[in-house]
């Protein structure tokens, strides 16, 4: 948009930046500048107008981030010349993601390099590292309290081994994705320390307070994310004599947003790591970004436009760089972290789909799909050019987020509801097979989360201890039904490593005195490469769910109507077991795809006939794309066997693809 003051704002910036930046030829970044300027300025305008040094500030953004696209290699740019002209590259259902650690998952950068041939051969071309900037030893929040935001600590390896490394992903067509800790440092980072010798300028990079005024107004509304470990949202720091804002952990300092050289850091952080070579950004805990007395402090209008102008900003120096929202907030709010009011992603193009993996544990637990189709069935509509990321089982702990008017309209009570999910997983209810310990019991409120391994929470670590055959089988249905699901649901799909060869719960974290009192650390394992081996024992549990999940990657691959087009339509049908949804093609009718699972320990039936008189399927006979199978029974009563699912297309038209 053109628009005077921010059109003759701009004029001025560039007479005032940097000479060594004006003398170059900087074509594509001044034509990609003036497209974006109206909206980041009126976006730092709104954020830090009423500022005296506005102007400086504005021009400082500027030149970090021309110099930041002076940096870019000229392969990123192509690749960001290429992303342009296909904006959607990433909704394509050719992704499909892994995030693991480096350490637990191959020692080191060097050691994931040379796993890649691993994560090929299980369909694997997104790996999500997680956070391996420099931090303190000892307690770090699994890397994310970091003291160095522009080095990899040299326990992971360094600078040079991720360019290796990203360097050999673009050469396979992998795509790298890197957590950026926007919303706190470790109180080990020089901007920290500097606070704490009491330098004003790095005081007010943080929320320091000289006495308990402020922060017990803040009290009064903010709720705990760690209860157990980390009481309160204060800490108080002796050096400088000032209570610091911790939201997390005591020693994660939460950064002040309302300064702008903090804003500018941030982005000037976030395209270094552009430049280092990552296509995807994974910016962390960004509901937390700002703080307002009397309220949580979470989804505050303000963290959508900082969200906003971190967009903006990248799309001119990288703009081939998408982000992913990390916010488990309620369904309805983390929609909005796409950007509201728009057709295309304003904010983050892609976000954690906390909802479908809440959503999918219940069904787990009750074997019904009651809230599951529910919750579903209100999950808001995205924008177009935004996709999910669907996953079952994450580094972190699993939180029961549904909205409490789905729990009510599924016939439960929340409370009772939500306390039988934490017994069941937790091995406290009947004769629950799951094996997961509970995390952030809060006392005050009663809350509490979930920590365990996939396998264990499903219940194979227990039929792995009785050695019982028909609990095994069913564990192995049971994880291969939820990957069926994230595969298809419509979005990338991210794996949690381990999980492809049915990793049980770890509990050598006890021993680490840094870790002991983080269940979380009970499903961060350690990969035994011995084990990963059995995946090619025919039989063994690690290749029965390596292969099926090596399978269905491989299929959902070929699936166009799996690609995210908002191209999913929910079917609620009269069977409490079954979760039915189509994904429909955007221009063939015939290459929709209709997906059938039953959460049930018995089989189930769907009325094929009853769908096609309501219009919602127009094929007669159907054919599972896994199998490739298509019986008798596909044409007017589907059964579904226990725990299982089927990817159901029209039989002519699928022979084809
Ligand atoms: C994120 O987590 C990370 O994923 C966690 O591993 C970190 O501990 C945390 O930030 C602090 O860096 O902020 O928006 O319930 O789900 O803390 C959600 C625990 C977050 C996590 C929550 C989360």
């Amino acid at each position: 948009m053109y628009e005077q003051v921010s059109h003759s704002l701009l004029n001025q910036i560039l007479d005032e930046i940097k000479p060594e930046i004006r003398k170059r030829n900087l074509l594509r970044f001044y034509t990609r500048l003036g497209a974006n300027f109206y909206a980041i300025h009126s976006l730092f305008i709104h954020l830090y107008g009423d500022r005296e040094d506005f102007l400086q500030q504005m021009v400082k953004l500027v030149e970090v981030l021309a110099m930041r696209y002076i940096e870019r290699s000229e392969e990123l740019e192509a690749l960001d010349i290429e992303r342009e002209l296909n904006h959607n590259w990433f909704l394509d259902q050719k992704w499909v993601a892994m995030a693991f650690y480096a350490e637990g998952f191959a020692g080191d950068l060097k050691g994931v390099r040379n796993k890649c041939g691993y994560l090929s051969e299980l369909g694997i071309n997104m790996l999500h590292i997680m956070p391996m900037m420099k931090c303190p030893p000892g307690a770090s929040d699994g890397g994310y309290a970091i003291s160095d935001f522009r080095d990899i600590d040299e326990r992971y390896g360094s600078i040079d081994d991720l360019h290796d490394l990203a360097e050999n992903l673009r050469k396979r067509d992998m795509l790298l994705t890197l957590d950026v800790v926007v919303n706190h440092t470790s109180d080990q980072h020089d901007w920290a320390m500097r606070a704490k010798q009491g330098e004003k300028k790095f005081q007010d990079f943080y929320y320091c307070f000289p006495d308990r005024d402020v922060p017990d107004m803040f009290e009064e509304t903010l709720p705990e994310v760690f209860p157990e470990t980390s009481p309160g949202n204060f800490v108080w720091n002796e050096e400088s004599q000032r209570w610091v804002m911790s939201v997390f952990n005591d020693y994660q300092w939460d950064l002040n947003y309302s300064n702008p050289t903090v804003f500018i850091e941030m982005i000037d952080i976030i395209l270094f790591w552009a430049n280092r070579g990552a296509d995807v950004i994974r910016l962390d805990a960004v509901a937390f970004l700002w703080k307002k007395i009397g309220t949580t402090s979470q989804n505050e209008r303000e963290a959508h436009l900082i969200l906003q102008l971190m967009k903006d900003c990248c799309q001119v120096t990288a703009p081939g760089v998408v982000f992913i929202a990390e916010a488990i907030v309620t369904p309805t709010e983390i929609i909005k972290y796409f950007g509201e009011d728009a057709v295309i992603a304003k904010e983050c193009e892609i976000a954690y789909n906390a909802t479908l993996m809440a959503l999918l544990w219940d069904s787990v637990a009750t074997k019904n799909t009651k809230l599951l189709t529910q919750g579903i069935k209100n999950l808001p509509t995205k924008l177009n050019r935004a996709t999910w990321l669907n996953y079952i089982r994450c580094h972190d702990d699993i939180g029961l987020g549904f909205d409490d008017r789905d729990i009510v309209a599924s016939g439960y009570q929340p409370a009772t509801h939500r306390k039988f999910l934490l017994d069941y997983f937790t091995g406290n209810y009947d004769n629950s097979i799951a094996r997961g310990v509970p995390f952030g019991h809060n006392l005050k409120t009663g809350d509490a989360r979930i920590s365990g391994s996939l396998a264990s929470l499903v219940g194979l670590e227990s039929a792995l201890k009785i050695g019982d055959q028909k609990m095994i089988n069913d564990a192995i249905k049971m994880i291969t039904l939820l990957h069926g699901m994230i595969l298809s649901f419509g979005g990338i799909p991210l794996l949690y490593y381990g999980d492809e060869i049915g990793t049980l719960n770890d509990d050598s974290y006890l021993l680490d005195e840094s870790k002991a009192s983080d269940t979380r650390w009970i499903h961060r394992p350690r990969i035994d490469w011995e084990r990963a081996e059995l995946r090619y024992h025919n039989g063994s549990v690690e290749n029965r769910i390596f292969t099926a999940l090596q399978k269905l990657i491989a299929v959902r691959k070929t699936i166009h109507a799996f690609a995210d087009f908002n191209n999913r339509e929910l079917v609620e049908v009269d069977n409490d077991h079954l979760f039915v949804f189509i994904r429909n093609h955007p221009e063939h009718q015939r290459e929709e795809v209709l997906v059938v699972a039953n959460f049930d320990a018995n089989p189930q039936h769907l009325n094929l006939l009853a769908l096609r008189k309501r219009g919602q399927l127009s094929f007669m006979q159907l054919r599972d794309l896994v199998t490739g199978d298509s019986p008798a029974i596909f044409k007017d009563d589907l059964v579904v066997p226990p725990y299982s699912f089927y990817w159901l297309s029209d039989l002519h038209t699928s022979a084809a693809f």
